[in-house]
Parts: C-alpha cells; structure tokens; sequence
C-alpha cells in the first residue's frame, strides 16, 4: 500500500495516534506535501462526507477523521507554503454562523499566511458584528475572508458580506469560498472573489490587495 493510501485509510479510520508518523513517513520517502494534502487528506474528507451522506457512518466518526486530518495537517504545515517574509497586509478570516466546520478554514489561514498576509483567524461561528468590530480594530485590513460548508448557513454568509459591505470600512476585499459556495453565488451578495481551494485562494487574495 502508497503512503498516500495509509494516510487516507488512517484518517477516515479515525487513527489519530498514527497519521502523525505515516505523513513524516510519506515526506521522508520524499512526496510532495501538496500531493499528501491534496490525495492523502482533502479527497478522503470527500469520501468520509460522501459515506456520511450515505448513513454509512455518522457524526462521530466524520469528528474523529477530521481530528486526525487536523493532527496530520499539523506535521504537514512546514512543509507548505512559500514561507513569505514581506507583509502583503492583514486578512480577517472566519466560518460564518451557525457553522463549526473549520479544516478547510484553516487550510485558507494557513496558505494565505504563506503568501505573507498577517491573518487574524476569528474561528468557527463568527457573527457578522465580529468580523466588523474586528475590521474597524484594524482598518488596514487588505482581505476579509469567508468560510461556510453548510448550504443552511448559505443566508448567514449572505448577510455577513452585506453587513461588512455597508460597515463603512473602507478599502478592503472580501472573499469567500467553501464545499457549497459557487462563483455565481460570490456574484449574487456581491462578494469581491470566490475561489474552490485554498492555494487559489492565496493567490485570489494576493491579487485582490494588491
Ligand atoms: C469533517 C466534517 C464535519 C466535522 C467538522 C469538524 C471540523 N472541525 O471542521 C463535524 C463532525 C463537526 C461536522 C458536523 C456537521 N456536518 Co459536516 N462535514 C464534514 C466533512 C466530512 C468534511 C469537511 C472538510 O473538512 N473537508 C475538507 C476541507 C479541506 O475542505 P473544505 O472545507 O471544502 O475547504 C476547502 C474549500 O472549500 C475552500 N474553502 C473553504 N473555506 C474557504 C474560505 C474562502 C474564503 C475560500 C476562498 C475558500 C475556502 O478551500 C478549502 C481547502 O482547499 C463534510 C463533507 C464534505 N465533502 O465537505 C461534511 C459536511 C459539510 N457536513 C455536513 C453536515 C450535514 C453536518 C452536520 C449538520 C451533521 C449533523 N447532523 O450534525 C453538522 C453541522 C455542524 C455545524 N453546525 O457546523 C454536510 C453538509 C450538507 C449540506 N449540503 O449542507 C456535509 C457536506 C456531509 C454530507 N455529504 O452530507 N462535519
């Protein structure tokens, strides 16, 4: 079995204890940390969601494989990103509310932080007063960025952009993204940018404060 095959059967199985040693493992055999990330941990999220849907496992178990692709992300973050040292300017980034869903979030947080934003990470839940009250604290924010997995937390994400829109605070870009968010629905509550994953999204966020 790939290294790669170990650490998506380590974290749809919920091996926490093992996925650590099983990706140092998979790096020293020399795989490409994006490849680790991208087959090994973000497709079998995919595959845990999809058996989820199925009722073929249920919450505990999609918690479980999440706490093992956090620990397994963990070993991984070193090795991503380009590690930039200039500041390209402050993102605020959060998961709207009434959402707990943070993985892809933090993915986001991290490779925009590899671009050389500062980021102030608001965590899952985020009200839209949060994002505006942490906007007005820091009004050289370049980036506002908006994570949402749940299509009922959808309204919620559409208020929050209108309310960060019309906050009066000037002269940043907000984008979003997701598992259920499209372009369209960036174009429809008047989003800046909207991007499918987090490596674009750095480069979506870059490009847009620049
Ligand atoms: C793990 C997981 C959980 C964990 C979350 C743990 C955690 N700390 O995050 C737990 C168990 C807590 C959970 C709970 C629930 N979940 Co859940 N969960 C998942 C699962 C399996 C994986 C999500 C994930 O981490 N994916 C991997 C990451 C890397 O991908 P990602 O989040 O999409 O992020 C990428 C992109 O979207 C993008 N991106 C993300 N954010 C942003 C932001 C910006 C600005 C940009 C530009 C890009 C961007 O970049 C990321 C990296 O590439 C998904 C299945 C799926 N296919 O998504 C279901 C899923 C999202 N969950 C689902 C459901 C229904 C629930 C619950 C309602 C279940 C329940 N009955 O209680 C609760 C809701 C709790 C709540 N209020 O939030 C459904 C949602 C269905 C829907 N259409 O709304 C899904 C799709 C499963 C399914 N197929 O039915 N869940």
């Amino acid at each position: 079995m790939s290294k790669i095959q170990e650490i998506a059967e380590a974290i749809e199985g919920g091996k926490s204890k093992v996925i650590g040693g099983l990706v140092e493992a998979a790096l020293a055999e020399g795989i490409d940390p994006l490849k680790i990330l991208n087959e090994g941990m973000i497709a079998t999220m995919g595959v845990v969601g999809e058996k989820f849907k199925k009722a073929e496992i249920f919450v505990p178990e999609m918690l479980v494989a999440a706490r093992t692709m956090k620990k397994g992300v963990e070993v991984l973050k070193p090795k991503l990103g380009s590690g930039a040292a200039t500041s390209a300017g402050k993102c605020i980034i959060g998961t709207v509310s009434g959402d707990l869903h943070d993985i892809g979030k933090n993915l986001v947080a991290m490779m925009i932080e590899s671009a050389g934003f500062e980021v102030i990470d608001l965590g899952v839940d985020v009200p839209a007063d949060s994002f505006i009250n942490t906007l007005k604290a820091n009004p050289d924010t370049k980036v506002v960025a908006v994570s949402g997995l749940l299509t009922t937390t959808m309204p919620a994400m559409k208020d929050i952009v209108g309310a960060i829109k019309n906050s009066g605070q000037k002269g940043f870009k907000v984008i979003i993204g997701g598992a259920p968010i499209t372009q369209e629905f960036a174009d429809q509550i008047g989003a800046d940018g909207y991007s499918a994953d987090a490596a674009s999204a750095a480069a979506l966020a870059k490009k847009l404060a620049s």
